[in-house]
C-alpha cells in the first residue's frame, strides 16, 4: 500500500466500533447488545411478526441514549477527510445511530437502517422520529394505525441503498473498514469487491476480525486515536 498515492474515490465502511468511544454499545464485544439476548428474538422479521411490541420496545429504549450521544474524534476525522482531501469520500454505515451526520459528514448511507426512522408497511412512508413508535402509531401519510415497523434492516431483509453501494465499491480506490467485526453479510463481503476492483483496503479495529486476511493493512487500537492519525497522514501526503 502506497501512502503517497493520490486517491480519487474513498469509501469508508463503519460498524458499531466507531461509536464505542461515544459511549454506545457494540454488538459482539464485552457487554455487547447481543450478549444477553438472542438476535432471533429482536432483529429478525419473524421476531417482529411474532411480537412487534417487544421489538418496538427494544428499539424505543435505545433511542434516548443514542440521541444524547456525541460524535467522537473518529467521526470528525471522516468529516475532515471529506472537507480537506480532493476525492469523492463516501460513508457506508452499518450503524443505526446518526453520529456521522452529527459530526457533519455528507454522503452517509445507512445500509442497516436508522433508529430514528420507522417505515409504514402499508404505504412505505418513512416517519422520522426520536419518540416511541408502537403498534398504535398512526402513519401520517396513509392514516393507518399499527403498520409502522422500525426502519431497521433485520436479518433476512435486504439492505438499503445497495444500488448506490455497488456503484461506490466498483469505483473505489481506497477502502477503510472502521469498527466492524466482519461477520454480517453482505457488508462483510464489501472488502472482497473493492479488492477485486484494485482498491487498497485498510482495517481499523481493536483486534483481528473474521475477514481480516482480505485487508492490505491493519491498524489496531481505538478508532478515536487511529483514524485521526491516518487521515492526518493522507492529508499531509498531499503536500509532498
Ligand atoms: C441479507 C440491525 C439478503 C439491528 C443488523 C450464513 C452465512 C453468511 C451470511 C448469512 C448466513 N445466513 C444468513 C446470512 C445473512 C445474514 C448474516 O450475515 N448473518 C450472519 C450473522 C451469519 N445477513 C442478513 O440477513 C442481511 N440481509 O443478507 O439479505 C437475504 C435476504 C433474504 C434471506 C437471506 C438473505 C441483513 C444484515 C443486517 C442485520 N441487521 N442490525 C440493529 O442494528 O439493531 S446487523 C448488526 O450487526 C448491526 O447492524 C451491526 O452494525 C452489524 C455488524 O456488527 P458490527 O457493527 O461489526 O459490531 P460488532 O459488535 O460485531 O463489532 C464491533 C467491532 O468494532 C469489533 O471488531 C471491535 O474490535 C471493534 N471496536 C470496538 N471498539 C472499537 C472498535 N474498533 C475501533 N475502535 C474502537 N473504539
Amino acid at each position: 500500500m502506497d501512502n503517497t498515492r493520490l486517491y480519487k474515490n474513498i469509501v469508508i465502511l463503519t460498524g458499531a466500533g466507531i461509536s464505542a468511544e461515544s459511549g454506545l454499545s457494540t454488538f459482539r464485544g464485552a457487554n455487547g447488545l447481543w450478549n444477553n439476548r438472542r438476535v432471533e428474538d429482536v432483529a429478525t422479521v419473524e421476531a417482529f411478526e411474532r411480537n412487534p411490541e417487544f421489538v418496538h420496545d427494544f428499539y424505543n429504549t435505545l433511542k434516548p441514549e443514542i440521541l444524547k450521544a456525541h460524535p467522537n474524534p473518529a467521526h470528525f476525522a471522516l468529516t475532515r477527510l471529506q472537507k480537506e482531501y480532493p476525492a469523492e469520500v463516501s460513508v457506508i454505515t452499518q450503524n443505526v445511530d446518526t453520529l456521522h451526520e452529527k459530526a457533519g459528514s455528507q454522503n452517509v448511507y445507512h445500509i442497516h437502517g436508522q433508529i430514528n426512522q420507522a417505515v409504514c408497511l402499508n404505504c412505505g412512508h418513512i416517519l422520522e422520529s426520536w419518540n416511541d413508535v408502537t403498534t398504535e402509531t398512526v402513519c401520517p401519510s396513509c392514516g393507518i394505525a399499527g403498520m409502522m415497523k422500525p426502519n431497521i434492516v433485520f436479518f433476512g431483509e435486504n439492505l438499503l441503498y445497495m444500488d448506490k453501494v455497488e456503484q461506490l465499491l466498483r469505483c473505489c480506490d481506497l477502502f477503510l473498514s472502521v469498527g466492524t467485526s466482519g461477520v454480517v453479510y453482505p457488508a462483510a463481503g464489501f472488502v472482497q469487491t473493492v479488492k477485486y476492483y484494485g482498491a487498497d483496503a485498510v482495517e481499523f479495529t481493536l483486534e483481528p476480525t473474521a475477514n481480516n486476511y482480505l485487508f492490505d493493512r491493519h491498524i489496531y487500537g481505538p478508532a478515536g486515536k487511529t483514524l485521526p492519525q491516518f487521515v492526518d497522514e493522507l492529508i499531509s501526503s498531499l503536500r509532498k
